[in-house]
């Protein structure tokens, strides 16, 4: 496959697709188109549809050489809400992409469509990328089907996905469980420009961290793309431990992959 050029970035005015749009275009040279249902600071260009639109969908993708799919809920809410931007705007996105020939999507799916998978602890395994589904929230559960529509659409469609669980992606990780899991904004550029240029990804899920001193899960199929990650989170450790103290083991929720979105309701910190 060519390296795509143009790619169409949804949920363009959120935090991550505000962070890429500074950083793909500048550090990779990308073009990209932008699409939010809200509209995106400071790009009159962008396009502001809702993820139902289908006609605006079609046009959205129409001529982009890959997609950076990004927008929906990015917490929990209620099924009705999730089931409407997540998964149906899922579904929404992948047909368009079907009608209109594109043949390279990169998912943002989440950690939190496995994060009833306990955290690792001393000598324990990092979680490898195939460990059996546990979606801790609706919002999970739709990252969940996001994964599997993905496959449906390589297998059936040829349309191939990387499926990026990504962890924490900020700036900066603001607690004790995402220096496990923290995503730099550097690395996550890197992550999704691996994902968008490997040749022959199929349907590939990785799993989106850092190289994370405390790292939880396993980067291999990240870096089987040729993800090479730069940043550390261990920077952060010493002021977020004297802020937050170590994971409680006892605790519901700081024994999961998923932290606080295994507890009910979630809370903060996360
Ligand atoms: P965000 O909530 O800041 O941004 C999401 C964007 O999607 C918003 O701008 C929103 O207006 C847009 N959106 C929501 N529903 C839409 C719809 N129906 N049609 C069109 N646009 C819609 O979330 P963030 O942090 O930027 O995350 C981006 C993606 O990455 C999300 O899919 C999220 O689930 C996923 N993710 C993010 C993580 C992170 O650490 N930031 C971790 C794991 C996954
Ligand atoms: C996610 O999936 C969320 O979109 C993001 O806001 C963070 O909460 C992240 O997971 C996390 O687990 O820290």
């Amino acid at each position: 496959m060519p390296a795509p050029r143009t790619v169409l970035l949804t949920g363009a005015a959120g935090g991550l697709g505000t962070l890429m749009r500074g950083l793909l275009p500048t550090t990779y040279g990308y073009d990209l188109r932008l699409l939010d249902v809200r509209p995106v600071e400071g790009e009159p260009d962008a396009i502001t549809a809702d993820l139902a639109d289908t006609a605006a969908l079609r046009e959205a993708v129409r001529g982009v050489d890959a997609v950076l799919h990004l927008a929906g809920i990015s917490l929990e809410s209620t099924f009705e809400k999730i089931l409407r931007a997540n998964i149906e705007g899922t579904y929404n996105l992948y047909e368009a992409a079907r009608e209109e020939g594109v043949r390279r999507i990169v998912f943002a799916s989440s950690n939190h469509a496995v994060g009833f998978t306990p955290r690792p602890r001393g000598d324990d395994p990092l979680i490898p990328v195939d460990t059996p589904r546990r979606p801790d929230t609706f919002y999970g559960l739709s990252k969940s089907f996001g994964e599997d529509l993905a496959q449906l659409y390589w297998d059936k469609h040829g349309i191939e996905t990387v499926s990026v669980r990504i962890g924490s992606c900020f700036p900066e990780p603001s607690s004790v469980r995402m220096l496990s899991i923290w995503l730099s904004p550097e690395d996550g550029a890197r992550l999704f420009h691996a994902a968008l240029t490997a040749e022959d990804v199929g349907h590939t899920v990785v799993h989106g961290s850092s190289a994370n001193t405390r790292l939880w899960w396993d980067l291999s199929s990240a870096r089987a793309l040729g993800y090479a990650p730069q940043d550390d989170s261990e920077r952060y450790a010493e002021k977020l431990l004297a802020e937050q103290g170590e994971l409680d083991p006892a605790h519901p929720g700081q024994t999961r992959l998923g932290g606080h979105f295994c507890t009910n309701p979630p809370v903060w910190p996360y």
